[in-house]
């Protein structure tokens, strides 16, 4: 893991990490995002892919479902804050959701 994906991001950092985030937010010190699929399979489908991406990155969401919606909230543990890392998950994230949702 580098340095820069371990140090915690400051305000600043993060609002310009929003800017290319559209749909998450900070919510509770966490980059928090909800998303609502067609139905539970295809929101059930994003949680397995995502949680390959996860174990692959060793960095882990904390989320819920519920039917079709999957609240996910990302913070780095091991550092008390959000760091590059979460953007890294949230960007593979994002990326993922989208082949499970219609255009
Ligand atoms: N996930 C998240 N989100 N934060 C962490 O600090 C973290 C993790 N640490 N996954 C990893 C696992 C650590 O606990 C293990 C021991 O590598």
């Amino acid at each position: 893991m580098s340095k820069a994906e371990n140090a915690i991001l400051s305000r600043t950092d993060l609002n310009k990490v929003l800017l290319e985030l559209p749909g998450w937010a900070l919510q509770g010190g966490k980059l928090h995002r909800d998303y609502i699929f067609p139905d539970f399979v295809a929101a059930f489908g994003f949680m397995t892919g995502t949680a390959l991406i996860a174990q692959s990155l060793n960095h882990h969401p904390e989320w819920s479902n519920e039917f079709n919606t999957v609240h996910i909230d990302l913070s780095t543990h091991d550092a008390g804050g959000i760091t590059g890392l979460d953007v890294k998950l949230a960007d593979s994230i994002e990326e993922l959701a989208s082949r499970w949702i219609p255009t």
